[in-house]
């Protein structure tokens, strides 16, 4: 959508100088704080929401709406005040009780706590990668709905803005995103580079001195050079020449590297490192105050004009909102499945009788977990379109193609099966950026999401999955080759301490199915659920257990449930996870067989497990049966709670070797035998 800009007026200029202010007096207030790039930002932040950014602030999930991402989530104060200018529910007191307890204006902006936020940022670079992810869903979900519209034309296509710092370009991940992005040529992709040379330790050039430009220009980006006034000030007008322009490449992501002086006009601030984090004081406020014009006795001011001026954006809003509702209306009737299929996606609803593509897997052949997801992986895409991912280069290794889905690349691409609306992505051996992007894919509203590669590497995804998991984002996190059990590549890639540490993030649902049936009602259920899971896959095949004799895999859904009970009242559990189910169950038989009536507990989600009733979790692992050894290809750090004072931990607390995976296990004591004799330790 193109609008004819308003001349800038002076109240315009007046209520940036407010803005100025209301960074400086938040941050004295609470003492702390970010006040130096929230002042230099602010002309910035608000020449986008005032003036360029196609926005309805009466309706914050409205689908036609640009995105707006601050990946310097530091800089807080530079969205919050945009967010109360604009009218999006945050006021002036809300500003006053910036980072304090309960109030909409927290440190950091925090998703789904404050109207406006389109995703939590801190954690610097997430927030470009998250950007990449939604010009990218911005892509596919327009391939749902309305893939003849060329491109610009649809009422589904939109803008994604960013605002990014020095920290943003620094940390790797927002290089990985931004170079796919640019092979992905997303075009309605545009970011703003607060270039102020300034990070928390002082000139940036102490550590970064590359050229930041031709480095994008590299990626396939078009990038946009805007220098500042003479006197330190942003040039707004060319930076206004740079937006438009940026809003108009439909080609390649734009980058608009601005100059800024941090904390510009603070007479002793500007330009210091000390502005960044610091509250200035209340001399060096007062003096800026005076610079801008503004009276230095009063604090959090806003004269009842300039906010009348600038809640103007909402009748605006409101106006553009009207047409693009008729335009709406119209797709509406000519399209009248896609947009039964657009009522279903937004609602987060999946079709009837989608369950009936789960599939079931005989028992008898042995398979692989990694393999039977991505049978179950393949039976879901049929019937959800919204469902789609891909790998960091190891799709045939974690099982993660949709075949016949068409590769995820841009028109003019000339790859094999190349599809701008295709459902396989490529990441790239890029896992960080790739548990950024499948955030910002899921935060863009219509689709779901999973990306694979081996469990080790989940390593490099953690920040990812801790900030997909504070957002409560239905991601999924497909990790295979899940332990010793990959056998030859060796330490280097068998995880160890992965399981644990995974389970140590809130809200991650962390699963780890012990055949072929558990892993299909575990994909079942992270669509039920469409809440952070990681589903943890074997590389090696194991045996699919016959349900007439074990109990149903329909236990999964509560993250642990009796798989075969004892021939009488148990003298010993086996609580075990993914492949050491089956050892569990051998053991199971050689004791049963010696006298030792022993129960064996699938385990494949404590998470799931700890939400269920006392009772439930009484009936599957009672308290009068201390004799309980858990057998998990990891550390033991968290079974203690399970297995109690009186019972043990079957694990590995070092590191794994090269060599097959039966030999491994053998050595490392992972057999029916290991268990046995544990068991008869304990009860003696
Ligand atoms: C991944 C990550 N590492 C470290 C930090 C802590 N941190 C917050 S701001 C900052 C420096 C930021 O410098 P810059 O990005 O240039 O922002 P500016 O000072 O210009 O606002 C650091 C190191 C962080 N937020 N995220
Ligand atoms: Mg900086």
């Amino acid at each position: 959508m193109t609008r004819s800009l308003p001349a800038w007026s002076e109240l315009d200029d007046r209520a940036v100088a407010y803005a100025r202010a209301l960074a400086m007096d938040a941050v004295q207030k609470v003492g702390n704080g970010h006040p130096g790039t929230a002042m230099s930002l602010a002309p910035v932040a608000y020449s986008l929401f005032q003036r360029h950014l196609v926005h309805d602030p009466s309706d914050p999930q409205w689908l036609g709406r640009d995105r707006f991402i601050l990946s310097c989530g530091h800089s807080s104060m530079t969205l919050y005040t945009q967010l109360f200018f604009s009218g999006y529910g945050v006021e002036l007191s809300d500003l006053q009780e910036f980072r304090t307890w309960g109030a909409l204006t927290p440190g950091h902006p925090e998703y789904g706590h404050t109207a406006g936020v389109e995703t939590t940022t801190g954690p610097l670079g997430a927030g470009v990668a998250n950007a990449v992810g939604m010009a990218m869903a911005a892509r596919y979900e327009k391939g749902l709905l309305d893939p003849d519209a060329a491109l610009g034309q649809s009422i589904f296509d939109h803008r994604i803005w960013v605002i990014c710092s020095d920290g943003d370009l620094q940390e790797g991940v927002s290089a990985e995103a931004s170079s796919l992005a640019g092979t992905q040529q997303l075009g309605l992709l545009n970011m703003i580079y607060d270039d102020n040379r300034i990070s928390i330790e002082g000139d940036t050039h102490a550590a970064f001195t590359e050229d930041v430009s031709g480095r994008y220009r590299a990626y396939g980006w078009e990038v946009l050079e805007v220098s500042t006034l003479p006197d330190g000030n942003v040039d707004r007008a060319n930076l206004e020449k740079a937006i438009i322009q940026a809003n108009s490449q439909m080609l390649k992501p734009t980058l608009i590297r601005l100059k800024t002086v941090i904390a510009w006009p603070a007479p002793t601030a500007k330009g210091t490192s000390k502005s960044h984090g610091s509250a200035l004081g209340e001399k060096e406020i007062a003096e800026t105050k005076k610079v801008l014009g503004l009276n230095p006795e009063e604090h959090f001011a806003m004269p009842e004009e300039v906010l009348q001026h600038v809640r103007q954006v909402k009748v605006r809003g409101a106006a553009g909102r009207v047409q693009w509702n008729e335009s709406f209306a119209q797709w509406e009737r000519t399209n009248p499945d896609r947009a039964q299929l657009l009522a279903r996606l937004r609602d987060r609803s999946l079709p009837q009788g989608w369950q009936e593509s789960i599939p079931e897997f005989p028992a008898g052949k042995d398979v692989s977990t990694r393999k039977a997801s991505g049978d179950v992986i393949m039976k879901i895409s049929e019937i959800l379109p919204e469902f789609w991912g891909g790998s960091a280069d190891l799709a045939e290794s974690n099982n993660t193609t949709i075949e016949g889905g068409g590769s995820f690349l841009p028109a003019s691409s000339e790859m094999v099966n190349a599809n701008p609306y295709g459902r396989i992505v490529h990441f790239g051996i890029r896992e960080h950026a790739m548990g950024s992007i499948l955030n910002g894919i899921t935060l863009h509203g219509l689709t779901r999401t999973f990306a694979g590669t081996f469990l080790v590497f989940s390593d490099y995804m953690r920040p990812s999955a801790r900030l997909a998991s504070l957002m409560k984002l239905g991601v999924t996190f497909v990790w295979s080759h899940d332990s010793i059990g990959l056998g030859e590549d060796g330490p280097t890639h068998q995880p160890v301490e992965h399981i644990a540490a995974l389970r140590a993030i809130p809200g991650l649902a962390v699963i780890r199915p012990a055949d072929a049936n558990e892993v299909a009602i575990a994909w079942r259920e992270i669509l039920l659920r469409d809440l952070p899971s990681a589903i943890l896959l074997s590389r090696q095949n194991l045996p699919v257990f016959d349900r007439t004799i074990a109990s149903s895999a329909e236990g999964v859904a509560k993250g642990a449930y009796i798989l075969k009970e004892a021939s009488s009242k148990p003298s010993a559990i086996l609580i075990a996870t993914g492949s050491e189910v089956s050892l569990a169950m051998s053991a199971q038989e050689i004791l049963e067989a010696e006298g030792v009536p022993t129960r064996v507990v699938s385990a494949p989600c404590l998470e799931w497990f700890a939400e269920q009733s006392p009772d439930y979790r009484e009936t599957v692992i009672p308290a009068s049966v201390p004799t309980r050894v858990s057998i998990e290809a990891g550390i033991a750090m968290g079974w203690r709670d399970l297995v109690g004072d009186k019972g043990s931990s079957i694990s590995i607390e070092h590191f794994g070797a090269s060599a097959s995976a039966s030999v491994l296990f053998k050595e490392f004591g992972f057999t029916a035998q290991a268990i046995v004799s544990e068991v008869k330790r304990l009860l003696s």
